[in-house]
């Protein structure tokens, strides 16, 4: 009889997270320690427990074998959970500054302990409430230059990144990707999700042979091309930040993918945001995706000129095309997270949030609009400033 290996994975609950702290030995044998549970419970849990003497705390996060958010039946890998706690070493050896210390993970348990990040707020929840966070763009572009720079071909030995594009091979989070940003968006299928009031523009969207073959394109290119260790995930909800500290979280989807995947989705992300607020704060937004790029350019030219170590990297024009590259690949990515989050699966609050339905409904139009220039128009865009008039001006792009 065959007999099934006994999987030592089971859900902790608050009290066995403080058992599994105090076996860990991460404070010390005087604590007295606290537990939440404060997950959105999405895909994951996440602990929270703080040692109510020294008030220090620790993270634990554990991966759900289902994605609740599709439903319980839905299930998916724990292995996961690896990906995230290998890609959180991996780029805090990189960028330590922006990514959150881990101190522990176990593979069976599907879980990572990590530093305690309570004194920020996630940085989606924090502009929802007005927040603007005046260092954020020049700390994402420079998180972004450095892990993607130093695990693409430029920067590492072809048999390590290959080694490593093993190890990252992440097929279930990113089936996920593929279908629910690349793919459902743009047909008529049931895990769209909108208001009525959006059915006659979403109709000419899935009638828009033009759109279609450009999401096909970078559908493909999602799939195909393998530049550099990707977060895979890197959405404002994704960010812990205060004004002064910027940290990025979740990397589970992390894989080799197109660099502009992560640069797009900030920037799409900080759209969002531009498109719900008005004068002053809207422009903050756009100053936010202007000074990502540039920071991103500048830190990712001065590590190519420094570090680079593939061969054509002294090639008059080729860091010039490859920032081509991926800004085109960036705008058109922006494009379709725009649109997913509108009428996909997985909305985003600074849309679905706003009370008045007009308002919302005018907004997600403008979230429509913007994404499908960004996809049908990217090429050949070389400036910055394309994506920023998508919104401010999109009669003009
Ligand atoms: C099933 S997970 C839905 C979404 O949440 C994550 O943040 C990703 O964006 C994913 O597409």
């Amino acid at each position: 009889m065959n007999q099934q290996p006994q999987s030592a994975y089971e859900p902790l609950s608050e009290g066995s997270a403080i058992l599994l702290t105090k076996k860990l030995g991460l404070f010390n044998e005087t604590a007295s320690l606290e537990c939440r549970e404060i997950g959105d419970g999405n895909l994951n849990y996440v602990f929270h427990i703080t040692d109510s003497n020294s008030r220090k705390g620790i993270i634990i996060k554990q991966a759900l074998p289902f994605a609740k958010v599709i439903g319980e039946a839905w299930p998916l890998t724990l292995k996961r959970a690896v990906i995230e706690a290998n890609a959180l070493k991996l780029f805090g050896k990189l960028c330590p500054e922006y990514v959150p210390e881990v101190y522990y993970a176990d593979e069976e348990l599907a879980i990572t302990v990590m530093e305690d990040l309570s004194h920020l707020t996630i940085t989606r929840t924090g502009f929802i409430e007005g927040e603007s966070y005046p260092l954020l763009s020049r700390h994402i572009g420079e998180y972004m230059a450095k892990t993607l720079f130093h695990t693409s071909d430029f920067a590492i030995e072809h048999g390590r990144k290959k080694e490593l594009a093993v190890q990252f091979s992440n097929p279930e989070l990113c089936k996920i990707t593929e279908s629910f940003v690349f793919t459902d968006p743009f047909f008529d299928v049931e895990s769209n999700d909108f208001e009525e009031e959006l059915k006659a523009e979403v109709v000419l969207l899935w009638n828009d042979s033009e759109l279609q073959l450009e999401a096909a394109k970078l559908k493909k290119s999602f799939i195909t091309e393998q530049e550099a260790l990707l977060h895979g995930d890197l959405h404002t909800g994704s960010i812990f930040a205060c004004e002064t500290e910027t940290k990025v979280i979740d990397p589970e989807f992390a894989f080799y993918g197109p660099i502009g995947f992560d640069v797009g989705q900030f920037f799409a992300n900080l759209l969002f945001q531009a498109i719900t607020r008005k004068g002053k704060d809207r422009e903050l937004m756009f100053k936010h995706v202007e000074v990502t790029w540039d920071v991103f350019t500048e830190t990712f030219r001065t590590l190519w000129e420094n570090e680079g170590m593939e061969a054509f990297c002294k090639t008059k024009g080729y860091l010039d095309y490859i920032l081509q590259k991926i800004l085109e690949d960036a705008f058109g990515f922006a494009g379709c997270e725009l649109i997913r989050r509108t009428i996909g699966l997985s909305h985003v609050k600074d849309l679905d949030g706003i009370e008045n339905t007009a308002e919302r409904i005018a907004a997600k139009k403008a979230a429509l609009q913007a994404g499908k220039i960004l996809i049908k128009q990217r090429k050949n865009k070389t400036d910055i400033s394309f994506i920023i008039n998508t919104v401010k001006k999109p009669a003009l792009t």
